[in-house]
């Protein structure tokens, strides 16, 4: 079966945060058809959209191969949140666990249950900066992924973080 290369994002701005994404990878990947390739350091970032004074995220991103079609890639995503106690109340609001498909190999969708490449993903510094740090040749849509990572508005506000996943 022919695998597919596929950008995961993750984020966390609740509870035990560093703690919640190592395991969400571990968990992401204990699918028999979902096969680890490479992830980003972490990064600390100021909470964009949403409720006023949410606490700040941990973000990260993660390279996957994978034999899943990409709704069945987007089940498994939101399982894991589920797994991680992801409660959906308001939009953008603080939670656990947010797993979003970014890219799906070269694919471009605008499914509005999956849009691919990831609708805002290409103006997120919480994305792109892990992205061009795990993989420096990345390009979206056409653009290196560090061009648009410099050239995104919350830049300035994603810092690193100590630890690795
Ligand atoms: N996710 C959002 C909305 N805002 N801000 C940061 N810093 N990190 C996120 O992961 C994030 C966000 C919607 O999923
Ligand atoms: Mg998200
Ligand atoms: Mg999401």
């Amino acid at each position: 079966m022919s695998r597919t290369r596929a950008i995961l994002a993750l984020g966390s701005n609740l509870g035990e945060r560093q703690g919640t994404l190592s395991a969400a990878v571990a968990d992401l990947v204990a699918h028999p058809r979902v096969h680890l390739v490479d992830v980003s350091p972490i990064i600390q970032t100021k909470a964009v959209g949403g409720p006023e004074d949410q606490p700040p995220y941990l973000n990260m991103v993660m390279a996957v191969d994978t034999e899943l079609e990409p709704l069945e890639l987007l089940a498994h995503c939101q399982a894991v949140e589920q797994m991680h106690h992801r409660v959906r109340e308001v939009r953008w609001g603080a939670r656990t666990l947010d797993v979003d498909v970014i890219v799906f190999g070269e694919l471009h969708s605008d499914d509005p249950v999956l849009t691919l490449p990831h609708p805002r993903a290409a103006e997120r510094a919480f994305v792109l900066v892990p992205w061009a740090a795990m993989d420096p040749e990345a390009v979206l849509s056409g653009t290196p992924v560090r061009e648009l990572a410099v050239a995104a508005a919350d830049y300035a506000d994603a810092e690193e973080y100590d630890d690795e996943v």
